[in-house]
């Protein structure tokens, strides 16, 4: 018998990324791993199942709606919280009542599935609405929260104990600021918006490095109810250089008190959210203090035996660097980071006399790092070989690179005299529109963006200078 109560706090996952949504077996595996580690629930809503969003409107045929009833059976089976999540917002006209059949239609599809739990979310939408709509309402908010309050008076008629949530337009503190949604949207949804139904926040930004407890003190005031965190602290859809399998972290443990749960929106690539969704795990039991380093560390040492190779193993230590590489949106892990400390001195230092114990400590870490890169392609577990290959291959290229620029500048090379390397080429290396592009505005370390000062190299179609 579920023992799952209206008022739970809810700590789990959303598949809530752009991008290819995770296949049956991994979310199989997600849910082993779910319930072994105490996580209660789990969010349907991959932006890139058609249905979830581009067109919403239409039924799951019999054949695309037999997986989603297997979810549902095997979240009850383990006593896990299946929510399904529709995104109507793209193109909804909220004064047509054929438009609340629609979504009515599909919830009763789920409901039959056996789902009982629902989530309606407006991110990432047009911020106004269509000019039939603001006849009917003056505010964005008030139209979103009359379709979702009708929709959640109907499923509770059926699904008594539903838990159900929203996703506000303005999701995040930066977004508030800016009043997307319009003016007063949150005050509107707080005063307007059913009690009982969840509103979803990611905190100060859409990637929040931290979420502090005033913050969502603050929100709470407005949205007259906990906040939902849905947190993006390891989602790497926005990047496609990047993962995250650094720890839970930048959240106090008494920020638990304040919200209605934490449920994280990870990496596209399930294979790599082992230890982002591990240390979430252990942050929301963790009685004592928080110590996200610790938990980490101990979280990648379960993770090890899931790099096993064909040929000889890795080492939890080489496993950490390379896991430093890959950490956090606003950090490199510490291992890393003093690679690329090293790295640093070493190529634009200036013209000091390098020491040669900096020398032989930067070729040391960089070809571990290379040769663990070059390890993965012996991974007995595919699925994670074929998530990191893209990476791996550009991180041994980079490392490469570096470690002959080093070597020749010990043999007497000077900083600026020709240096080159066969292997890296102008138009295969580092080429292609989308570098060019990215060339052309250069972001600075306060955020604002300012034309590229270097007008050669800027239109040029790789890193040439020729
Ligand atoms: C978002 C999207 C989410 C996406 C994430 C990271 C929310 C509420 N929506 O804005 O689907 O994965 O950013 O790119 O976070």
């Amino acid at each position: 018998m579920s023992t799952q109560a209206t008022t739970d706090f809810l700590t789990g996952v959303i598949e809530g990324f752009y991008g290819p949504p995770w296949s049956q077996a991994e979310r199989f595996e997600l849910f082993e791993q779910m319930a072994a580690w105490g996580l209660n629930t789990y969010l349907y809503a991959p932006k890139d199942d058609l249905k979830h969003r581009a067109i919403w409107r239409e039924l799951y045929s019999t054949a695309e709606a037999e997986p989603l009833a297997e979810l549902i059976r095997t979240c009850r089976l383990r006593d896990l919280r299946f929510i399904y999540a529709l995104s109507p917002g793209l193109d909804i006209r909220y004064s047509h009542e054929a438009e609340l059949e629609h979504l009515k239609k599909r919830l009763q599809q789920m409901l039959a599935m056996g789902c009982q739990n629902f989530a309606l979310l407006f991110d990432d939408i047009p911020d106004r609405m269509a000019d039939e709509d603001l006849k009917r309402w003056d505010s964005f908010a008030s139209a979103q929260c009359h379709v979702t309050n009708t929709l959640f008076k109907w499923v509770r008629e059926r699904s008594p104990r539903a838990r159900f949530l929203f996703c506000p337009t303005p999701y995040c503190g930066r977004m508030a600021e800016r009043k997307y949604g319009g003016e007063g949207y949150l005050a509107t949804v707080g005063r307007e918006l059913l009690p009982e139904i969840d509103v979803f926040w990611t905190g100060p930004e859409i990637i929040s490095r931290e979420i502090p407890v005033e913050h969502v003190r603050d929100l709470r005031k407005l949205l007259r109810r906990k906040p939902l965190i849905w947190d993006n602290l390891h989602a790497n859809d926005y990047d496609g250089r990047r993962f995250y399998c650094g720890p839970y972290a930048g959240r106090p443990l008494e920020l638990r008190g304040e919200v209605a749960g934490l449920l994280s929106n990870p990496n596209c690539e399930f294979a790599l959210n082992y230890v982002p969704l591990r240390t979430l795990a252990e942050f929301v039991r963790c009685e004592a203090t928080w110590d996200a380093r610790q938990s980490h560390l101990s979280a990648m040492r379960e993770w090890l035996p899931r790099f096993a190779t064909v040929g000889q193993p890795v080492t939890l230590e080489d496993l950490v660097l390379f896991g430093d590489s890959y950490y956090l949106p606003y950090e490199e892990g510490p291992e890393a980071e003093a690679l690329f400390q090293m790295a640093r001195r070493l190529i634009i230092g200036g013209n000091e006399t390098v020491d040669s114990s900096l020398t032989a400590a930067f070729r040391e870490r960089a070809a571990r790092l290379r040769e663990f890169c070059a390890r993965m392609t012996e991974l007995q577990h595919r699925p994670l070989f074929y998530a990191l290959s893209r990476r791996v291959w550009e991180l041994r290229e980079e490392l490469d690179l570096l470690e002959k620029y080093v070597e020749f500048k010990s043999k007497g090379g000077q900083k600026d005299s020709a240096f080159g390397s066969d292997f890296h080429l102008p138009g295969t290396y580092r080429g292609g529109l989308v570098a060019r592009l990215q060339r052309l505005l250069v972001l600075q370390p306060d955020g604002t963006l300012t034309p590229s000062r270097d007008r050669d190299r800027a239109g040029k179609h790789s890193d040439s200078t020729t």
